[in-house]
């Protein structure tokens, strides 16, 4: 376990003893760096958002409008905290070989896997210990496409989830929602992404038409993950993250689209990556993040 409290002061657990729990919290501080052994302001997020919950924890029996009802509804959902996976700022492979380990540990216990990032690298290594969940469609919440094959030599970065996602055979399809500004994506990675058939949603498509027209790419009863990069939401909302980018999601639309695929799918994953509490004075981004895998939490735990 890490040292602070568990998430929402929930029970912690061991993904490798004898796990019994229906949804299992993981902290993945490390990935995989462009910059090995270089400071990652990301890596204390899985903290801060175990501390930005932990006001709350004593309110687990209350009413949350965001679910209409309490964090777990009916359900008898068991719910654990695993505590971070080990890593350290040099070793990517390492790093990405115990995110996978510890993820597809909690799997196969028959849990459900939150996984708090940690930079927008740490969903390869999650999303790799999928494989036996096909079909898996993957709805990505963040600014940018995520495509690029390599940056500096690296295949692993944060710059390349999704293209890596659409090369795993069990990934079914992708819906991407948030898209603005420009980031690593060049004209051939925005082709290669349609190419593949890639569901693309800009930001400004979601504020126009609003949240259905993308859940309704995701086919009814299939497996579901949903990648959250916080970048994805407003900066207003989330002002602690690596690149802001201005015209973002709301948070109603965020958890409105983590609800909607629970509605029309399974949702066996969720991942939240890109905090960064070195730029979050207030706590807010903290605060908010924490929310946003609350509220994954309470959507999982009313599929059991
Ligand atoms: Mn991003």
């Amino acid at each position: 376990m890490s040292e602070t409290a568990t998430f929402l002061g929930l029970p912690d657990a061991d993904p490798f003893g004898a796990l019994e729990a229906d949804i299992a919290v993981l902290g993945a501080p490390h990935g995989t760096p462009y910059e090995p052994g270089a400071e990652n302001d990301c890596a204390i997020a899985p903290a801060a958002m175990r501390e930005a919950s932990a006001g709350y924890a004593g309110l687990l029996d209350h009413y949350d409008f965001d679910l209409e009802g309490t964090l777990l509804g009916d359900s008898a959902a068991r719910v654990v905290d695993c505590g971070d996976v080990a890593g350290n700022a040099s070793d990517g492979a390492g790093n990405r070989a115990a995110i996978t380990a510890a993820t597809r540990a909690v799997l196969d216990a028959g849990a459900a896997a939150v996984l708090l990032g940690g930079d927008d690298s740490v969903p390869i290594p999650f999303i790799s210990a999928f494989e036996a969940f096909a079909p898996l469609w993957i709805l990505q919440i963040d600014a940018h496409l995520d495509w690029r094959d390599e940056r500096d030599g690296e295949h692993n970065g944060w710059s390349s989830v999704m293209r890596r996602a659409s090369e795993m055979p069990f990934i079914e399809g992708l819906v991407q929602v948030g898209l603005r500004g420009p980031g690593s994506a060049r004209s051939l990675e925005v082709e290669d992404a349609r190419t593949w058939g890639s569901n693309l949603f800009p930001a400004a498509a979601i504020h126009a038409d609003g949240i259905e027209p993308a859940l309704a790419k995701i086919p009814k009863g299939v497996n579901c993950l949903v990648t959250l990069d916080c970048d994805g939401i407003d900066p207003p909302a989330m002002p602690g993250m690596i690149y802001p980018a201005p015209g973002g999601l709301s948070y109603a639309q965020a958890i409105g689209l983590i609800k909607g695929a629970a509605n029309r799918a399974k949702l066996v994953g969720f991942d939240i990556t890109e905090l960064r509490p070195a730029k979050d004075p207030t706590g807010l981004a903290a605060l908010t993040a924490f929310r946003l895998a609350a509220n994954a939490i309470g959507a999982m735990a009313r599929a059991v």
